[in-house]
């Protein structure tokens, strides 16, 4: 069975999406998902003047060998580009073998290891009270394990927080649950790690004692803290037993986490950054985290992730795969078939698509009592509407930044 045709389709029904279409001789179509957040156009690029010429004509059944000739013919290996656009040819493939079995994807990566995947959600709020609103409208939803991110007095933004409010819509009319803001230049928000540290406590002990100690309670540092600081956090939060602590320091410093560990048992979730096993390979020998947080999307895909998570079962740690809106129908998809199937799944993050990409990317998963399931679709169980992706075009849209009081910029 061979390639003989490639698109890359960009497009932006509520937020950016970057998509790789590939189509075989005998007609099986595959889907993979190449979307790097704000730096869309250069993975597309990538594809279209590298890739795609490439592709034609190869045999679509060679997985492996496509996946190590295009990363290792490259030369410059790793990164961010290279790896989700890896990661979208392999997806592509894996979901046309899988049709071409006749299977749901998870069947040829060993079959289903449970009956569903516990995911979280995002809770926010400026105050103690929106926040509380914000996790009792998750718990409706079903959500049975839910982020808790919050306002800082003092501070006019704070991460996480515009989540909300997409939540509630959902309709497609704001950009989307995530930070990224169409425009030309990024928004500056401000930061404060002093009050940060002072009142992150004081919100989940509030969060522990309206909703009692069985909820699974998660928090992301967004690479914000030093290590010491990360460290004081992880202690402080003890007594309200985290599921994790996320990105707490700057991932490319991975030694940072062995000052972490050396002072907190709260769990610690690392990875959303990182595109390889080599980034993995220190802090997973040293067992310096307990949960990966890398996408299928941004980490080589199917192929390369499982490496990481095989590597990452010798030493008791457990997925919690990255799983933002920025992460397309398709790439969540791939990662539900791999949760299913790893034996070390532990947490998939799930927010909610808006509307218009729910309809341009047609997908067959369930979400039921707090559990996602991929479904029994051959394949991903995700199909492309083409026309549909042709009437949102690609629009510019930038991550956020932060900036100290005194002007300095920090890590976001
Ligand atoms: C995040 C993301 O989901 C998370 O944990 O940290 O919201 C992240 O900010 C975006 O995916 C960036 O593209
Ligand atoms: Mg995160």
């Amino acid at each position: 069975m061979r390639i003989d045709r490639a698109d890359v389709v960009v497009t932006s029904p509520d937020r950016n999406f970057v998509t790789l279409r590939l189509e075989t001789d005998e007609g099986h179509i595959g889907l993979g998902d190449a979307t790097l957040n704000g730096r869309e156009l250069a993975v597309v690029s990538y594809l279209r003047d590298h890739v795609v010429p490439l592709l034609l004509g190869r045999d679509a059944h060679n997985i492996e060998d496509t996946w190590q000739f295009l990363y290792r013919s490259a030369y410059w290996r790793r990164g961010p580009v290279t790896m989700a656009a890896i990661a979208a040819v392999d997806v592509a493939l894996w979901d046309i073998k899988a049709k071409a079995a006749g299977m749901p994807l998870y069947q040829l990566l060993g079959g289903a290891s449970r009956t569903g995947l516990l995911a979280y959600g995002h809770a926010s709020g400026k105050s103690t009270e929106e926040l509380f609103d914000s996790v009792r409208k998750h718990q409706a939803e079903g959500y049975k394990a839910i982020r808790i991110q919050t306002g800082v007095p003092g501070l006019k933004s704070i991460y996480g927080i515009a989540s909300n409010a997409t939540f509630e819509a959902n309709k497609g009319s704001r950009y989307d649950h995530e930070p990224a803001q169409r425009g030309a230049s990024p928004a500056e928000e401000d930061w404060d790690t002093r009050s940060y540290l002072r009142h992150v406590p004081t919100v989940f002990e509030a969060v522990r004692n309206e909703f009692g100690p069985e909820l699974p309670l998660l928090h992301d540092g967004h690479h914000r803290m030093t290590p010491i600081q990360a460290a004081k956090l992880g202690k402080s939060l003890e007594p309200y037993d985290l599921f994790w602590l996320e990105d707490c320091t700057p991932a490319e410093n991975p030694e940072a986490l062995r000052l972490v560990r050396q002072h907190t048992t709260t769990p610690l979730a690392i990875g959303e950054i990182f595109n390889t096993v080599w980034d993995y390979q220190q802090i997973i020998r040293e067992q310096l985290i307990d949960y990966v947080r890398s996408a299928v999307t941004h980490t080589g895909g199917i192929t390369h992730l499982r490496k990481v998570l095989d590597y990452a079962s010798q030493y008791q740690i457990k997925s919690g795969m990255h799983g933002p809106t920025d992460i397309s129908p398709v790439g969540m998809a791939a990662a539900m078939h791999l949760g299913l199937s790893i034996h070390n799944f532990g947490i998939q993050e799930y927010m909610k698509h808006g509307a218009k990409t729910d309809q341009t990317f047609r997908q067959s998963f369930t979400w039921q009592d707090g559990m996602l399931h991929p479904g029994t679709q051959p394949g991903l169980g995700v199909e492309l509407d083409i026309d549909e992706a042709g009437k949102y075009p690609y629009q510019q849209a930038y991550l956020p930044y932060n900036r100290l009081a005194d002007g300095t910029v920090h890590d976001w």
